[in-house]
């Protein structure tokens, strides 16, 4: 279907950030179709479940939003098999995507598709989507950065079958004049080329995941203890952008 209200786009922002987006756009799914990542990875995909994406001729515009995870709340990104959703902020967003699918139908008659997480399960790649949406930037440090929370936030996404103006990108320039305090943080030296070297990065996490730990129910929003694993964030945690800092 093609849009015919104007504010359209505005009033599924709006309902994002009524369930408790922190910030929220939308992109095309063609521009989505030729962002660099689905090139790069069809080649060599990361996970061997990855059979290809079929993309469905039905989906014209993606819905992503953001959800910050300040620094005050590490729980947000632990990451536990007991957990849905894996982690409580993954738990948080998977909620609000469904809320937003049923208000999508019910009140706007636009079908939509809430999308995981994982690639190789039919997800999209999040931050392409975020950065085509005008949500931010791709920075220095391969993080999605925005203006409003730096690179402190996580992703989600809806396929939608209604084609929307896209709301982005954005001109902003972040990592311009940084002395990219983001590639100096990394415990295993991953941005040793000048870019991101996803192998290294891969090793850090995958240490951390060998080495969980259990902790009390109560701190994951659980009935029992779980073990958890605690991802890396020194990249993202560096970032000055918006953290009221000169770096
Ligand atoms: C697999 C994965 C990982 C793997 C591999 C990471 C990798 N980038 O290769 C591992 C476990 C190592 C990992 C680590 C981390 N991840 Co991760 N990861 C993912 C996942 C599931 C898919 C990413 C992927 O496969 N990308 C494909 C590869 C080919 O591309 P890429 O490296 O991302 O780089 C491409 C883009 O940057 C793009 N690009 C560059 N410039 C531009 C400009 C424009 C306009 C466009 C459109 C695109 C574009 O081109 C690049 C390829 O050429 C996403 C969730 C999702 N569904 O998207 C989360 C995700 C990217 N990860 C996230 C995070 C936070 C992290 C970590 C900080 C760990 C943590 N605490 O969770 C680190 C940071 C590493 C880093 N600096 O990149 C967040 C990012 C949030 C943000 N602010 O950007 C995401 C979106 C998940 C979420 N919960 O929201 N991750």
């Amino acid at each position: 279907m093609k849009s015919n209200n104007k504010n359209i786009e505005e009033t599924i922002v709006a309902k994002a950030k009524e369930l408790g987006a922190s910030l929220a756009g939308i992109a095309s799914i063609e521009d989505l179709k030729a962002s660099s990542s689905y090139a790069i990875y069809d080649k060599k995909p990361f996970y061997e479940e990855y059979k290809g994406v079929t993309w469905r001729e039905a989906h014209k515009s993606v819905l992503v939003w953001a959800l910050a995870h300040p620094i005050s709340e590490p729980v947000l990104d632990w990451w536990s098999m007991k957990v849905p959703g894996f982690t409580p902020g993954n738990g948080i967003m998977r909620t609000q995507s469904k809320k937003l699918r049923i208000w999508m139908d019910e009140e706007l008659g636009i079908k939509a598709l809430s999308l995981p997480y994982q690639i190789e399960y039919g997800g999209a790649f999040l931050k392409d989507s975020a950065a085509l949406a005008g949500l931010g930037v791709i920075g220095k440090n391969n993080l999605l950065v925005t203006p409003e929370f730096g690179t402190r936030v996580r992703l989600r996404g809806i396929f939608m079958e209604a084609e929307l103006e896209p709301t982005g990108p954005i001109e902003f320039d972040p990592c311009k004049g940084c002395d990219q305090p983001c590639h100096r943080a990394c415990p295993r030296d991953a941005f040793r080329s000048g870019s991101f070297e996803r192998p290294y990065c891969k090793e850090e996490n995958d240490k951390r995941e060998a080495n969980g730990q259990m902790v009390d129910g109560s701190i994951m929003g659980i009935e029992e203890s779980s073990e958890v694993v605690k991802p890396c964030r020194f990249c993202e945690l560096a970032c000055p952008v918006a953290q009221g800092t000169s770096g």
